[in-house]
């Protein structure tokens, strides 16, 4: 069932400026934030998420960019290198302080959890309904992860080397603890999100090196990110309610 076209989701939000860039009209914003999104073949949550993206920073009155960063076949996905590209080409786009790294199948249920720049990095996605609102282990920090810019220039970002599902965000809280900076929450009342149901993906598999790549993460942190991403740009494209940016790595 595809309850929504893109036609009705443009109509919805004529106010979104083309590369889905908005700015309240009649205030200054303080933070400038992009939200950043990996993603490859997953049109119908694209289309829930931009419909409830869009409405939910808005009531916020953030001023902001969404940027889908789109993997092109047939490289496994590598989610936090896409993350490392949404930032170097948000970047680029403007001058963003503040950066959310943002899975594409969930959906923030509180408007309470403000996607404002934390002074300290924050897992927002705390308390998903998929693991019964609960937090499975202490230093998850996958799903929705914020960063002010110079914190995530000072852990290098993530690591490019994770291939496949798994590991990645583990290896992204261990930079940040290993760089002295906290890990902070909102309540599990206020950081609750939906996830959009879906099958797992078959290039999407469990990586069966990612225990090895986290264990031995850490003596790759100061080379091996933000100034080790190596990607090709095919394509960016200003579409009306996001930025597309369409890349090809290797593995
Ligand atoms: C963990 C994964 C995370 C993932 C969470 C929630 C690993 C590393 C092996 C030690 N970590 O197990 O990446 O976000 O589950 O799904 O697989």
């Amino acid at each position: 069932m595809e309850p929504h076209n893109w036609t009705d989701i443009i109509a919805e939000n004529r106010d979104v400026a083309p590369g889905g860039l908005w700015r309240p009209r009649d205030c200054l914003a303080r933070h400038r934030v992009a939200i950043v999104v990996p993603y490859r073949d997953r049109e119908s949550h694209l289309k829930v998420f931009l419909r409830h993206m869009h409405k939910f920073l808005q009531k916020q009155e953030l001023d902001y960019g969404i940027y889908i960063i789109d993997e092109a076949l047939p490289t496994r996905f590598n989610r936090a290198m896409l993350m490392n590209i949404g930032y170097a080409e948000a970047s680029k786009q403007a001058n963003y302080s503040c950066y959310i790294f943002h899975d594409v199948d969930l959906l923030p249920e509180d408007d309470r959890n403000i996607y404002n720049c934390p002074e300290q990095p924050r897992h927002m996605s705390a308390a998903i309904d998929k693991f019964s609102y609960k937090l499975p282990y202490y230093g998850i920090f996958g799903g929705v992860s914020a960063f002010k810019k110079e914190h995530f220039n000072l852990i290098n970002g993530f690591s490019n080397k994770f291939f496949g599902w798994g590991g990645e965000d583990d290896d992204l809280y261990e930079r940040t603890r290993f760089h002295k900076l906290k890990l902070t929450r909102y309540s599990m009342k206020i950081a609750r999100y939906k996830m959009i149901k879906h099958n797992n993906e078959p290039l999407n598999r469990p990586n069966p090196k990612r225990m090895t790549l986290l264990y031995s993460g850490k003596k790759r942190f100061k080379t091996d990110g933000l100034n080790s991403l190596k990607y090709q740009r095919l394509d960016l494209q200003k579409r009306p309610l996001y930025t597309w940016v369409h890349v090809n790595i290797t593995e």
